[in-house]
C-alpha cells in the first residue's frame, strides 16, 4: 500500500485485521472509535487515535481506511460509515490474508476484506465492502454484492449469488446455482437448497 492506514473500529474484528496488516508491513497510524474508554487501549500496539472525526485530519490522499466493523447479523453500520467517508473522497484499502486463495480470475470491490485460509474460485466477484472471513469457501463464478458479511466457515459451492448487505452465517453451506437475496440472513449451520428472497431469515437443515 502506497499510504499508511487508519482502521475504523476497536472491536474483535478491527483487531483480526490489524494482525494482517502487520504480516503485510502496512503502517497503521491508528484506530478510531466513539468508544473513549479506548483511550487507554492500544490493539497489537497501534493506538486508540480518537472518534470518527479524527479522519478529517487527514486528507483522503494522505491515508487509506480500513473498515474494522464487523456484523454478526444485519451489516447496516458498517455499510454507513463506508458510504460516510466514500462520499468524503476517502478510499478503503482491500486487506488481504496472505494465507488466502483467490483465483487470478476473481475480481474485487474496493475495501473487500478477506481472512485466513479463505479460498475464492475463478470467475467471482466480492462487491465493495464485503468481509470472506476465516476459511470461507466461495466456488466459480459466485457474484457476492456490496457490503456481505460471508461469516467463518461458510461454503458456497458454484455459481450462488448474495445480495447486497446480506449475512451469511457461520458454518452455513449453499449448494450450487443459489440465489440469496439482498439483506437476507442466513442462520450459523444452515444448509441451504432454495433461493433465499431478500429480507428474510432462514434457518436449519434444509433452511427455511
Ligand atoms: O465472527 C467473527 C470472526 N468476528 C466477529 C465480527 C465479524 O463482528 C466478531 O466476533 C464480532 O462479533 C464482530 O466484531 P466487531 O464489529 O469488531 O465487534 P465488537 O468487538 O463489538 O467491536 C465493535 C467496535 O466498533 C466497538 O469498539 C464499538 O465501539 C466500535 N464502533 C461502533 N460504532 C465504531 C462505531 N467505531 C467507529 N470507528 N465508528 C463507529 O461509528
Amino acid at each position: 500500500m502506497n499510504r499508511p492506514v487508519i482502521v475504523l473500529g476497536g472491536g474483535g474484528h478491527a483487531k483480526v485485521l490489524i494482525d494482517t496488516l502487520h504480516i503485510q508491513s502496512v503502517k497503521v497510524l491508528g484506530f478510531t472509535d466513539p468508544d473513549l474508554g479506548k483511550a487507554e487501549e492500544s490493539i497489537l500496539g497501534v493506538p486508540f487515535i480518537g472518534d470518527d472525526d479524527i479522519i478529517c485530519k487527514y486528507t483522503p490522499d494522505q491515508v487509506l481506511l480500513v473498515n474494522g466493523l464487523g456484523t454478526t447479523r444485519r451489516t447496516s453500520l458498517r455499510k454507513q460509515l463506508f458510504l460516510k467517508f466514500k462520499k468524503s473522497g476517502y478510499c478503503f484499502a482491500n486487506v488481504i490474508h496472505p494465507s488466502s486463495i483467490i483465483s487470478s480470475y476473481v475480481r474485487l470491490g474496493e475495501g473487500v476484506q478477506v481472512m485466513a485460509g479463505a479460498i475464492i474460485q475463478t470467475g467471482s466477484f466480492i462487491g465493495d465492502n464485503s468481509i470472506v472471513n476465516t476459511k470461507v469457501s466461495i466456488d466459480h463464478d459466485c457474484q457476492i454484492d456490496p457490503h456481505v458479511h460471508i461469516a467463518p466457515g461458510v461454503t458456497l459451492s458454484g455459481e450462488v449469488t448474495v445480495g447486497e448487505g446480506a449475512h451469511i452465517g457461520t458454518g452455513a453451506v449453499v449448494i450450487q446455482g443459489i440465489q440469496i437475496g439482498r439483506e437476507s440472513l442466513v442462520a450459523a449451520g444452515s444448509v441451504v437448497i432454495k433461493d433465499v428472497a431478500k429480507g428474510v431469515t432462514v434457518k436449519g437443515v434444509p433452511a427455511i
